[in-house]
């Protein structure tokens, strides 16, 4: 039996797990301090073109040198539960372990004590993108199957090995679709490769999907490890996270329903069948053949033998989705995927536009998604990131950001959908964490969008305040 409690009314288990959620490039800065190496990103940052304004992480939010204030700011909260990520680089700054930088070793083991001592467990992400620049330069970074597998494998063993007997909670990839086709096949993400973006060449048919077969096959290894040598001493829970909008079909015509399970397939499916299955959804295998890379007999025991313990799902959005109508002569990822898809239906939106193109304000979708993933994977899901930016923020005066009603009614609408799924439908959803803690460096987009329940004044010594979501949140939290 669930006890349910209800924070502003909304109802959840009564030990479900609420958090929020950064990334080591997006808030830590300190690029180049105490010996930490470089990663894709940091090139990808500092090439001209590449990032709005030319924004890199250097410095971000500071994070490295205020983990006592940015803890705090959780205390204050009442947050009990904190997803970050590590640096890959700080720890090996080649990326191999040959070479392990003690001084990243005892930053994060300062900052994971610092959270636990403040009654705050973190989730732990083991690749939120920042991949170590020599692993791209030397071996060709996750094209390379065998040395990703073998570098993951090792990175993740010194991760448990060092943190295992504080972090309970291990998310080896976040959002492996992005890096995979943002990073290898439009180039609008490090390591930037694109057929049609010189100078970087690539192979844009290709390439995506050997990046995301090789980081399976990591995540895997990494899995196994942590069961075979660390799960059962620290008794600790280990997952990957995916992100997908839902694609709500355009019509009820039965090609549109196809187009909307497609893109699942193609987006979630892509990964979690060969992690909760054994191999890829037959629909990719029927529309990509043999630019799909299949799984040797070993590689599948090893993906069955490596079982992850929950699904982490990051989902911001839905979208109308209806079979494509023109032919493309394209013969890439996205061709076979086949699928159209909008943000208007008869002239309407589909819900309100937040600041960025891609994310509509539409809740049920949350409801729909976490119902597909349980009704797929049949699994324990913990939606590891969910949040928006607001419309113009980055341009409005200081007292008007921290005033954020509209990321309040946005998280209110998501947690209530998720509130339904767990309730009226049965969803196990385990937990749910706020993307993000505090405004940070997003990506190509720099620091114009903002994503953060605490504000960062990045002209004034990045300063931080709470917005008006963060009291909303604190105060579901704490009923
Ligand atoms: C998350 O991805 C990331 O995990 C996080 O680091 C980031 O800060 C957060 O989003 C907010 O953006 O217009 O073609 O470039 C969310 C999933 C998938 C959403 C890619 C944006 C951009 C598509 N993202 N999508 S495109």
């Amino acid at each position: 039996v669930i006890t349910f409690t209800r924070g502003h009314k909304i109802p959840f288990p009564k030990d479900f797990v609420f958090g929020t959620a950064t990334a080591a490039y997006q808030i830590e800065g300190a690029a180049k301090e105490d010996g930490r190496g470089p990663s894709i990103w940091d090139e990808f940052s500092h090439t001209p073109g590449k990032t709005f304004q030319g924004a890199t992480g250097d410095v971000a939010c500071d994070h490295y040198h205020r983990l006592e204030e940015d803890v705090k700011l959780m205390v204050d909260m009442g947050i009990k539960y904190y997803r970050m990520s590590i640096s890959w680089s700080r720890l090996l700054p080649n990326g191999t372990i040959d070479n392990i930088n003690q001084r990243g070793i005892d930053h994060y083991n300062k900052e994971i004590d610092i959270l636990v001592k403040n009654g705050i467990k973190p989730f732990v992400t083991l690749y939120h993108w920042d991949l170590p620049l020599n692993l791209h330069k030397k071996y060709g970074g996750w094209l390379n199957k065998d040395a990703s597998m073998k570098h993951f494998g090792d990175y993740a063993d010194l991760c448990f090995k060092s943190f295992g007997d504080r972090v309970k909670n291990w998310i080896t990839f976040n959002e492996a679709w992005c890096s995979s086709v943002l990073g290898y096949l439009n180039g609008v993400h490090a390591p930037g490769r694109c057929t049609n973006c010189k100078p970087e060449q690539g192979d844009s048919i290709k390439e995506p999907y050997l990046a995301a077969h090789s980081i399976i096959l990591s995540h895997a290894v990494a899995v196994e490890t942590y069961k075979k040598r660390y799960q059962q001493s620290q008794g600790g829970f280990i997952g990957m996270t995916m992100n997908s909008d839902w694609g709500e079909p355009l019509t009820d015509k039965p090609e549109d329903q196809d187009a909307s399970e497609r893109m699942m397939e193609f987006q979630l499916g892509w990964f979690a069948d060969p992690i909760f299955k054994g191999d890829y959804p037959p629909v990719m295998r029927r529309q990509a053949g043999s630019l799909l890379p299949t799984f040797t007999y070993s590689e599948k025991q090893l993906l069955l033998r490596a079982k992850s313990d929950f699904f982490g799902l990051n989902h911001y959005s839905t979208a109308y989705v209806s079979a494509r109508s023109s032919v493309s002569n394209d013969n890439d990822y996205f061709a076979h995927m086949n699928v159209s898809t909008t943000h208007e239906k008869d002239g309407k939106p589909i819900g309100v536009m937040a600041d960025s193109p891609w994310l509509y304000v539409v809740p049920w979708g949350a409801r729909r998604i976490v119902n597909w993933v349980y009704n797929r994977y049949r699994i324990k899901i913990y939606v590891t990131e969910n949040g928006c930016d607001v419309p113009n923020e980055d341009k409005l005066p200081f007292d008007q950001a921290i005033n954020d009603t509209f990321r309040v009614s946005y998280l209110h609408g998501y947690l209530n959908a998720i509130s339904e799924a767990i309730q009226q439908d049965n969803v196990p959803v385990a937990g749910y964490f706020v993307w993000s803690f505090m405004d940070n460096y997003e990506w190509a987009d720099g620091y114009a969008k903002r994503f953060g329940i605490h504000y960062v004044d990045y002209a004034k010594n990045n300063t931080r305040t709470a917005k008006a979501s963060a009291k909303w949140y604190a105060e579901l939290i704490k009923q």
